[in-house]
């Protein structure tokens, strides 16, 4: 871990624009915003009815600070303008097109100029290089090929900095434990709950995922996780863990990324302006301030978004990186807005129960949140698998394991929550996002 740390001066793919003095940053987003702005209201009958209701035209935004005075966008946008409301190009010019995995309505969907592929194979390039992968890395895209952004974005930025690309994709997990010994995998990125599966089918097979393998950075991402849950997977593959974010609108992974500093993501101000709200009144809050991450794309081709509410509660984090890199960092992902649970009167997110089970001793690979809605309120069970030393030990371990998530949930919470203790590897494993919370008729004792 010592090494990557040691090695991060080197690790630049574009350094001029990496470690761009702010000044230069500023200059080349106001131009570009304006740009976007001006190719929208020519281009795009939704936004320049949007930009006209709010009295502007394109000349009015003359600086990046301005950006307030612009309209948001919405996942209803979208949905109200499927499948092809938001271009602002023609079709002729899209090369690609990928769909959100949405589960109600129509799925969103986006579209790719040949432009927007290469900046975004640039992005995902600056990530992984970031993450100490070179040409010299055997990288496995273990995420899904197809509709999905994971797959092809992370393909591309790979293929794009000379790394051998291993696209195995999502399923068959023997199989991919497997080509990751065969194939002397140094690197690879997945989902953070199916990292963890990983690690555990390769200890099923007898391959202990720290001695057996060669991965020496991973990077996860797709899904709220938690410190707790980074420190777990570096411990089982024996390597540096980087979280990933991005979101299927602006384009897909490699918005925001870890550098090898761990110390928030750094998102990429030469194509996004980034912005956090208030939630519920949309007013902008100050740096270091949580709210809902509001995304706005300055070199996009295709489908430009003007202030897309991204649903996502982050902040901006204060200060320079000692990596050297100028662009902003935001904090993890504590939930989506709407994941929040009010039980007994507390605001309560999935991932601080993450939080304190996944850093707890004894505590197996997966949980999840049981809940019962009455009304305005949630009524919530943690199931907790035990790890299986612990389980070996019988029925007064379990009970001890119980008490101590119930009590360090309740210090951090202030909510008494029942706890059960479930056997290991017992709560179903997926290959895609997981779903923690489980919303039914939950039996409390
Ligand atoms: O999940 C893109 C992606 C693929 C990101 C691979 C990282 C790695 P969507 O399916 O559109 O796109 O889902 C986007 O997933 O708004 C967040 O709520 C959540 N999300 C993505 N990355 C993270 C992360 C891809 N690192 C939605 N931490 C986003 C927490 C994340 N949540």
């Amino acid at each position: 871990m010592e090494k990557l740390t040691e090695m991060a001066e080197d690790r630049f793919w574009q350094p001029k624009i990496e470690k761009m003095p702010p000044k230069s940053l500023i200059e080349i987003q106001t131009r570009r915003l304006k740009e976007t702005i001006k190719n929208l209201f020519e281009k795009n009958t939704f936004y320049r009815r949007k930009l006209l209701e709010k009295g502007l035209k394109p000349t009015d935004i003359k600086r990046v600070d301005q950006l307030e005075m612009l309209p948001f966008t919405t996942k209803f946008d979208f949905r109200e303008n499927y499948p092809f409301g938001l271009l602002a190009c023609s079709m002729s010019r899209v090369i690609r097109l990928h769909a959100s995995s949405g589960t109600t309505g129509d799925p969103t969907i986006v579209a790719y100029t040949r432009g927007d592929i290469e900046n975004w194979a640039d992005c995902i390039a600056r990530c992984l290089t970031m993450t100490g992968v070179t040409e010299r890395d055997v990288f496995q895209v273990i995420l899904g090929y197809g509709l999905f952004t994971g797959g092809l974005g992370f393909h591309y930025g790979a293929e794009k900095i000379g790394a051998t690309v291993v696209p195995s994709a999502t399923g068959n997990t023997r199989r991919q434990v497997k080509l990751m010994r065969d194939l002397k995998v140094t690197a690879f990125t997945s989902i953070p709950s199916y990292t963890l599966y990983l690690s555990e089918t390769a200890k099923a097979l007898g391959i202990d995922p720290e001695k057996d393998l060669n991965v020496t950075s991973v990077s996860c991402g797709a899904e709220v996780w938690s410190e707790a849950t980074r420190k777990r997977i570096e411990r089982e593959f024996g390597c540096d863990v980087f979280n990933s974010y991005g979101l299927s609108e602006v384009c897909g992974p490699g918005v925001a990324f870890e550098c090898s500093m761990q110390d928030g993501l750094h998102l990429w101000g030469d194509h996004f302006l980034a912005e956090i709200v208030d939630p519920k009144t949309g007013e902008r809050l100050g740096v270091e301030e949580e709210g809902e991450l509001v995304l706005t794309t300055i070199s996009r081709e295709a489908m430009p978004l003007l202030r897309y509410r991204t649903g996502d509660l982050t902040k901006i984090l204060d200060g320079a990186c000692n990596c050297g890199r100028t662009h902003q960092r935001i904090g993890w992902i504590k939930g989506r807005c709407d994941d929040m649970l009010k039980v007994r009167g507390v605001n309560l997110f999935p991932s601080q129960i993450e939080a304190v089970i996944m850093g707890l001793e004894g505590v197996g690979n997966s949980y999840q949140i049981l809940l019962s809605r009455r009304g305005h309120l949630d009524e919530v069970i943690v199931e907790v698998e035990a790890a299986e030393e612990l389980w070996g030990r019988g029925e007064g371990s379990t009970e001890e394991l119980a008490e101590r998530v119930r009590a360090e949930i309740g210090t951090v919470t202030g909510l008494n929550i029942q706890v059960r203790i479930v056997p290991p590897s017992s709560i179903p494993r997926v290959e895609g996002k997981v779903k923690r919370v489980v919303i039914g008729d939950v039996e409390t004792a």
